[in-house]
């Protein structure tokens, strides 16, 4: 095992990584920017080091100084996290020069993943189902159009370097595709540097089901079960739980087994995960791969008592994995709510100075946060500040212990979005499992006041 490990991130995760490094006896090393100084993940760190000014492109995304770190501290391996660099393929093939080593896939296996219309082709090659569509870039809107019409209608017109919707648009015609293409190239020519769109079939009232994998490098692959992230707010995941309501158990082991190909054919390595959206039918299509730890791991980790961190950490420092697919546990449901500093009427970031926080504690419930009683959360970076993670012995159970840790969160001085979160988790059609991407447009009412009721 490594003895001293860069963490390249901050909040929530950037703790949650070192906590496992010091459970494993590894010396960490963070790197902090001049708005963090006092942040969590700086006290908790062994050595850090300031990288930079507040901006992320002057310092958590500033590649040469994270690696200058890395080198003077003499770090063996760089933890990523999520965001930030840890899809950053030259980032990847950077560590690789300087003989340190990235914990994550190869930058080839990011690069690929990064781009839809390759990570497409690559898994229709591998016999991984698809939605079915085009695995080559546009020319123009013409093109788009008489692929559309081959598909049949309605098509979904997409970014293949696209994320969080941007580039993404739904269409029901030709005419559409012509009055939509420009404007959708364009952004995301702007937002990725890369216009190159392609077109596939709309799947309706899908769900997000997506399926966690292990890969050494010894061949060896396995499936954590899935993670159901379909409640979302504008591409922004609200809730997240394991199992999912809604597959059989044979499309869970389909699912599983198609995850598994996928990443064998692409000699993935690492933790990683196979997004798919399933409909109402339970077809399941391959959407895209993230090839990082995900927010929402802490779900599978419930359910099946692994330390996903640490699995990163064994097979990064060259460990065959220690459990085979059929000693993978199942236990009991997990539920993860993403906590944002956010106003609950307007949605925009709520950046301020917490003046108290006091968190619910009991059977079940877990917190991973980098927040403290007097904590500022900062304008520069994720609203995200916390997440609360509940598990039960079923869903039920696990459902009502989120509503008493919720009710008894106590954060004040800033807004956050725990009123939503409670509307979401509190109605009928959560409990019910009718967790369809649509649930927000489709059930949440304009949002009231907070109503934490104190214990
Ligand atoms: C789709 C889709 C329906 N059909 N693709 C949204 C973000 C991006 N990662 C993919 N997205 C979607 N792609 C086809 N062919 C519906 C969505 C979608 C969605 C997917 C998962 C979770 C929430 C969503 C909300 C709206 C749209």
């Amino acid at each position: 095992m490594f003895k001293k490990v860069l963490v390249a991130n901050r909040g929530e995760i950037a703790v949650r990584i070192m906590r496992t490094c010091k459970a494993l006896g590894i010396h960490t090393i963070g790197v902090y920017s001049e708005a963090d100084a006092d942040a969590p993940h700086v006290k908790m760190a062994d050595q850090a080091h300031l990288i930079g000014s507040p901006r992320v492109a002057e310092s958590y995304l500033n590649i040469d100084k994270i690696l200058e770190v890395a080198r003077l501290s003499k770090a063996e391996a760089i933890h990523p996290g999520y965001g930030l660099l840890s899809e950053n393929a030259e980032f990847a093939r950077r560590c690789e020069e300087e003989g340190l080593i990235f914990i994550g896939p190869s930058p080839e296996v990011i690069s690929k993943m990064g781009s839809k219309i390759e990570s497409r082709k690559a898994m229709e090659e591998a016999g991984v189902p698809v939605v079915p569509g085009i695995t080559y870039p546009l020319t123009d809107a013409e093109e788009a159009v008489e692929a559309a019409d081959r598909i049949g209608y309605p098509v979904m017109l997409k970014a293949s370097a696209g994320g969080g919707g941007i580039g993404m648009q739904l269409v029901q015609n030709g005419d559409e595709i012509r009055k939509a293409f420009a404007g959708n190239q364009k952004r995301a020519t702007d937002f990725f540097g890369d216009g190159a769109m392609y077109v596939e079939k709309y799947v309706e009232n899908p769900r997000h089901i997506e399926i966690q994998v292990l890969a050494d490098g010894f061949g060896n692959t396995v499936f954590l079960w899935e993670r159901e992230c379909s409640i979302q707010r504008r591409h922004q995941k609200v809730v997240e739980e394991a199992p999912s309501t809604f597959i059989t158990e044979l499309t869970r082991q389909k699912m599983g087994d198609a995850a598994v190909k996928a990443a064998k054919s692409i000699g993935y390595k690492n933790a990683g995960t196979i997004e798919f959206l399933v409909d109402e039918q339970q077809n399941f299509y391959f959407l895209e791969m993230n090839t990082r730890l995900q927010v929402e791991h802490p779900v599978t980790e419930e359910i099946t008592g692994l330390d996903l961190v640490k699995e990163q950490l064994q097979i990064a420092a060259g460990e065959a994995l220690s459990f085979s697919q059929e000693e993978v546990k199942r236990d009991g449901h997990a539920i993860e709510v993403r906590i944002y500093a956010e106003d609950p009427k307007t949605f925009f970031p709520s950046p301020g100075k917490i003046t108290n926080l006091e968190l619910p504690e009991g059977p079940g419930v877990r917190h991973e946060l980098a927040i403290h009683g007097n904590s500022s959360v900062t304008p520069f970076y994720d609203p995200m500040i916390a997440k609360l993670v509940v598990k039960g012995s079923n869903r039920d159970e696990a459902i009502d212990r989120l509503q008493r840790a919720l009710a008894n969160y106590q954060i004040e001085g800033i807004k956050t979005n725990i009123p939503m979160l409670q509307e979401v988790i509190s109605h009928q059609a959560f409990r019910s499992g009718d967790t369809t991407t649509n649930f927000v447009s489709k059930y949440l009412k304009p949002l009231k006041k907070a109503k934490n009721i104190k214990k």
